[in-house]
């Protein structure tokens, strides 16, 4: 499920990567490759436009954060759109009323029946008591299913089948429920192959006489932006409170899920993957869009970053990096923001093709706490100066940090590298534009 869109929407993230930052250019091309992956993927071509559109308009306005690559902040905000676009919060079914009505609506085939009787299930597994009534009544092989769904997961089924009213065999279902105490009815209907009158006048009908306090539509998600037409169709007669999305376990591309919160503005409440009674998910916006990106490690990476990452801070520390002035009490702010982030270990593991690939290392993030200590042994005045350290300094500061004078040596010898090369850096980046100053250079 979802393959080839999650393939293509990591290569949109491609072109960002090697970019130092998200600029006008760079994002423009990115999300028309984004655009161009959920077109393939059957996402109704609006959606999918108003979609790019407003990745486009977050990623102009995003905070630049250092912590994070371009790539890593358009996964971020893909993410949380695809989350909106899938409804943005988990709906829970509703189950109230007594009995709590449930009416189950779609094309045929879609896999009504089949999930009427995964719905009882699930119900009947948080302790509810439920009945299924078999309210498509045109073909004698319909009731016939829903018993034998019924006797597979232990539910009873209401059927008359010398009747051939829906409305007056669920009514009848549902004084039958209230006799017995049963707390849930779910009524199972008849499909057609299209939208046709009939159907539509049927199904309201229904609705007319059991006031649900749901309606479910049913929607096999193989059906991709066609699924758009036929979940409009039925909202306008039916204003349903939820849609079921079935066979994702199928090579369906998603266009139908990723479409149908959009245009008829109801949840997804349920997703249907197997044949079997138990392949019944709740339906998660905000897993379904990891699943789809397969990234959810990078989009905890970045929030992580926004949350802890001082921005004030960062540009203060660059600044004094220019300026050839980066000392020991920067390097310790540098440190702690590294550290409010976690565990190197876990930061490690979440980046992309890292994974679990480092699990056996042992990373030793008590190599940080002896830098630390080093460091707030120190004077301010030393912390400015490192050059001040002499031998009886050292002495003191190995001391009152109760790490060795060798560490300490070790600790001025790296630090004073990378003073060294950030000099460097500076040096070449003074140079480079400046090349029309360069002497015999025509001006
Ligand atoms: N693979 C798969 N098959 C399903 C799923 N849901 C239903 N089916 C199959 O789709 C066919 C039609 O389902 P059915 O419940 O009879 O559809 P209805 O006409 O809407 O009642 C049956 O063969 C079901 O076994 C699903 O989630 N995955
Ligand atoms: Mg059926």
């Amino acid at each position: 499920m979802f393959e080839n869109l999650s393939t293509r929407l990591e290569k949109a993230f491609k072109t960002l990567k090697g970019q130092g930052r998200i600029n006008d250019a760079n994002v423009a091309e990115t999300v028309k490759e984004i655009r161009r992956a959920l077109i393939a993927a059957d996402v109704n071509f609006k959606v999918a436009k108003e979609f790019t559109d407003r990745v486009l308009e977050k990623a102009k306005g995003a905070d630049v954060i250092r912590a994070v690559s371009p790539g890593q902040m358009m996964t971020k905000i893909v993410n949380d759109e695809l989350v909106q676009l899938l409804g943005g919060q988990t709906s829970d079914l509703q189950v109230k009323g007594s009995p709590c009505v449930i009416l189950i609506a779609g094309l045929q085939g879609s896999g009504k029946t089949t999930f009427s009787g995964k719905l009882a299930r699930h119900l009947k597994g948080q302790g509810r008591s439920v009945l299924l009534t078999a309210g498509d009544v045109y073909r004698p092989a319909a009731r016939e299913q829903l018993k034998v769904l019924g006797s597979q997961v232990e539910v009873p089924v209401y059927s008359d089948d010398q009747n051939m009213d829906p409305v007056a065999i669920a009514q009848a279902a549902v004084r039958e429920a209230k006799a017995r105490g049963q707390q849930v009815v779910i009524v199972d209907t008849a499909g057609r192959i299209a939208i046709d009158e009939a159907m539509m006048t049927e199904i309201a009908n229904l609705k007319k006489a059991l006031n649900p306090t749901e309606i479910l539509f049913v929607v096999d998600s193989m059906t991709g932006q066609d699924a758009v037409n036929t979940a409009k169709a039925f909202n306008d007669v039916l204003d349903f409170t939820g849609v079921v999305m079935t066979k994702m376990d199928g090579d369906t591309r998603g266009g139908a899920a990723l479409s149908i919160k959009e245009v008829v503005n109801k949840p997804i409440k349920f997703v249907s993957n197997g044949e079997k009674m138990e392949a019944l998910d709740t339906f998660h916006p905000d897993r379904m869009a990891s699943r789809i990106l397969g990234m959810g490690d990078v989009v905890s990476l970045v929030e992580r970053a926004q949350a802890t990452i001082d921005e004030e801070e960062a540009m203060r520390l660059q600044k004094k990096m220019a300026k050839n002035a980066f000392d020991f009490e920067d390097f310790l702010s540098q440190l702690q923001q590294i550290k409010k982030m976690g565990n190197m270990k876990d930061l490690l593991g979440m980046l992309p093709g890292v994974g679990n690939k480092i699990k056996d290392l042992d990373i030793d993030d008590n190599a940080f706490k002896g830098i630390e200590s080093l460091i707030q042994s120190m004077t301010p005045a030393e912390r400015a100066k490192p050059e001040l350290l002499n031998g009886s300094r050292k002495q003191r500061i190995a001391k009152g940090s109760g790490r060795s004078v060798e560490e300490l040596n070790r600790l001025l010898k790296q630090f004073n590298q990378m003073r060294d090369m950030m000099k460097t850096m500076n040096k070449m980046k003074g140079r480079m534009p400046g090349m029309p100053n360069m002497p015999g250079f025509p001006r």
